[in-house]
């Protein structure tokens, strides 16, 4: 098999890339490996950016998200039982969107076939083969046959875990990593959420979230130390938890409902820098996690492949190298920034086990700044929309 551009990882990332390349006319192939079905039924990300949302308009895969997206004006933090609003529309004139990643997968897939984006699932050891190389190509296995995918470039959009990055030789690898000594456990239920914009709540207990899907669908997580295990959490516990935390901030009482979901994610922050290694690119999460606070992971994921689509279509178009060359530092200088603001906001809302009584002051003193200040709530604001491209 030939193709111009081979992507690996059927996630956000390398269904908005295939997209876009298609939508041009560039040929692509999707090497994915997992079903659709395991894609589609993860729970992920639920508030996109304009720059995400732009470019569903710009493809036209934007039926579901017209019909069923929230747009929000605002977001809320919590220093204990205050809630600070951040009025994100009167502040910036921008919003996000509540729309969940899992319905932008399922969207984005649906539109594939009419668009004549090919995606290859349950596609085992991918392999990269000579990606430094003029003739770059892929193998792997799939219905239990031997199969070799030669491309022009090769996209590495497979995840933190997936094989792209691991290609690059480590001495040509530049990694930066924070860990964190506690995840995130999230259930999702069908019951109308607290409140009607999303509440980061930190307390006593550490961090909390109230989010949503829709007004039907709600998604709540709380902060777990890392040793946590979904067995020490039944429904009823994590309910009473939330319910707890909530009814001092929401406009409206805690609902509780059976859990569609519960899981926990750890969290981490990671740059690899590398993002090109000769006609191997990386973009999303294989290049770059950041923890869930501000919900940057699933937009710099769109961001990368707005700017690496652009920089494939001027090469095949116009024979311009400068978008490819470019790509790394202009991707960098979006990425660092989101990073920053990932890492601002949790160590703003959680308890770290290293800290005490005097850093928790600190980020309560912290948040009645941010409670008095418009300059501090504009430059949340400004990152929490995203900045832009
Ligand atoms: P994804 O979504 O991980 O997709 C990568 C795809 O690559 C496939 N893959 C392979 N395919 C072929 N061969 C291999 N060897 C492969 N290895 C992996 C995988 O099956 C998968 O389909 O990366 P992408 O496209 O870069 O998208 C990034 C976003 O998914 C991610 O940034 C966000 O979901 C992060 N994230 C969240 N971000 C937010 O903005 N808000 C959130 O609330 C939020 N919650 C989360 C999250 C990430 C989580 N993870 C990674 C565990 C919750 C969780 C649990
Ligand atoms: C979610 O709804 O899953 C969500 C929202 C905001 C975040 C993280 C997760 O910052």
């Amino acid at each position: 098999m030939r193709t111009q551009v081979a992507i690996i990882g059927a996630g956000p990332a390398g269904l908005l890339l295939g997209h876009l390349l298609r939508a041009e006319g560039i040929d692509c192939v999707i090497v994915e490996r997992q079903t659709r079905s395991h894609v589609e039924g993860r729970i992920r990300a639920g508030v996109l950016e304009t720059v995400t949302t732009d470019l569903l308009h710009r493809l036209g895969i934007d039926a579901g998200l017209n019909a069923e997206g929230l747009v929000e004006d605002g977001f809320n933090l919590a220093d204990h039982d205050q809630l600070i609003r951040i009025d994100i529309a009167r502040l910036t004139g921008g919003h996000v969107v509540v729309y969940g990643q899992t319905e932008m997968t399922r969207d984005l897939f649906a539109a594939a076939p009419e668009r004549g984006l090919e995606i290859l699932f349950e596609a085992a050891d991918v392999r990269i083969h000579d990606a430094d190389g003029a003739g770059p190509f892929l193998s792997f296995t799939r219905e239990g046959a031997g199969h070799r995918l030669d491309a022009d470039f090769i996209i590495g959009c497979d995840g933190f875990h997936g094989p792209s990055r691991k290609a690059i030789p480590a001495a040509a690898l530049r990694e930066y990593e924070r860990q964190y000594a506690f995840g995130w456990l999230g259930i999702l239920a069908d019951v109308p959420p607290c409140h009607p914009e999303l509440i980061y709540a930190n307390g006593a207990a550490g961090f909390a979230l109230a989010s949503m899907r829709s007004t039907t669908r709600s998604r709540y997580y709380i902060q777990v130390p890392l040793s946590g295990r979904l067995e020490d959490w039944p429904e009823a516990r994590l309910w009473d938890v939330l319910e707890a935390r909530f009814a001092p901030l929401a406009e409206q009482g805690v609902v509780r409902g059976p859990a569609l979901e519960m899981s926990i994610a750890p969290l981490r922050s990671y740059v690899c820098e590398t993002m090109r290694h000769g006609r191997l690119f990386l973009a999303g999460d294989a290049a770059h996690i950041v923890p869930p606070t501000g919900a940057k992971g699933l937009n710099l994921a769109a961001s990368d492949v707005a700017y690496l689509s652009d920089a494939l279509i001027d090469h095949y178009r116009r024979g311009d190298e400068s978008g490819l060359t470019g790509y790394q530092a202009k991707a960098l200088a979006r990425i660092w920034k989101a990073e920053r603001f990932s890492w601002y906001l949790t160590k703003l809302m959680h308890r770290f086990p290293e800290d005490g009584p005097f850093e928790q002051r600190m980020q309560s003193a912290e948040l009645q700044y941010v409670a008095r200040s418009e300059a501090m709530q504009t430059a949340i604001a400004e990152n929490y929309i995203g900045l832009p491209l």
